[in-house]
């Protein structure tokens, strides 16, 4: 992993990936791919290079991949589960027609790929607790058909092309530097915003919803440390359970109470967000991730609050 591609780096992962990746890995280029109306400011432009990337436009694609003598990339393009439920075809466009783009770009020039799956891929029929790293997966949303596809396509394009690639299940992420948006589990961010400005939050998710969630400095432990793991220890690619806390919303107000005392929260449940957290497991068992390359999260609730409290009160102030 020298020469990396990062789709969507203006997004909630994109953003703090591509400057991780920088950081971490000198000596390469990571380029920041974006889309008009998405461009990097700042730091993520100031860094390092960046170019239009749209998962959509392969030409596009070819062309930086050659440019940069890319050789992985991480494509992380995607609309989040509330936003796919509204535009179905778009999502469908984007993750499917966009991966495949990828996929056979990375067969012909020898890339590695990670593309995100998610606790979208599984659906009501899936075991709640404990969710098996091999076990149903028959989502009831256009997100988790497209995170479905995205694994097996993934796994076949290893098996029958030999593209390196490799893939988690991303929890919801909770995170101060970019905003998610349109996702079921966005509350667990816009939680902490709200008790950090002072305002009553309304949550659309009913209490006693159990989903799992993680802190963004893990997820990007993962995204990395899954592209480098030794392969001969991989026996699943796409794609690992991932898990850090599972979390419904009144525990995650309380963390934030021994912060903030008085941190106020109401319920209006959101129809569609709360179906689809229905429809989501409760808790992921992720041995084989812990088993095959070590993973292991670092952050609990507690201490993800005091980091995302403490970092938002200089951002915000
Ligand atoms: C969403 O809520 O859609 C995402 C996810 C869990 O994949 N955050």
């Amino acid at each position: 992993m020298k020469n990396i591609l990062v789709i969507g780096s203006t997004g909630q992962i994109g953003s703090e990936l591509t400057m991780k990746l920088r950081r971490d890995l000198p000596g390469g280029t990571t380029v920041a791919g974006y889309i008009p109306g998405a461009e990097p400011k700042g730091v993520l432009l100031s860094s390092g290079p960046a170019e239009e990337a749209n998962v959509c436009n392969a030409k596009q694609i070819a062309d930086i991949v050659d440019k940069y003598d890319i050789d992985t990339i991480y494509n992380l393009a995607a609309l989040l589960s509330a936003t796919a439920e509204r535009l179905p075809l778009k999502a469908w466009d984007i993750q499917m027609n966009g991966l495949i783009n990828i996929l056979e770009i990375a067969r012909e020039k020898r890339c590695a790929v990670f593309t995100p799956s998610s606790i979208g891929s599984f659906g009501p029929s899936t075991p709640r607790e404990d969710t098996p790293q091999d076990t149903i997966q028959r989502p009831t949303t256009m997100y988790g058909v497209t995170k479905v596809a995205t694994e097996l396509l993934s796994d076949y394009y290893f098996h029958r092309f030999g593209v390196d690639t490799r893939s988690v299940r991303f929890p919801g992420l909770i995170s101060y530097t970019t905003l998610p948006g349109g996702g079921t589990t966005d509350y667990a961010v816009e939680i902490y915003y709200a008790a950090v400005k002072g305002e009553e939050f309304i949550c659309p998710i009913a209490p006693g919803t159990y989903m799992d969630m993680m802190y963004m400095p893990d997820a990007l432990k993962a995204a990395v440390d899954i592209m480098r793991a030794k392969p001969r220890y991989l026996k699943h690619r796409n794609a690992f359970n991932i898990a850090s806390m599972s979390l419904e919303p009144e525990e995650i107000a309380a963390s934030i109470r021994k912060y903030i005392p008085d941190f106020k929260m109401r319920y209006e449940v959101d129809p569609i967000r709360q179906h689809i957290a229905d429809s989501w497991p409760d808790r992921m068992d992720d041995t084989c991730a812990r088993k095959e390359w070590g993973w292991s999260p670092s952050f609990d609730l507690d201490s993800m609050t005091r980091d995302m409290l403490e970092h938002l009160r200089t951002k915000l102030q």
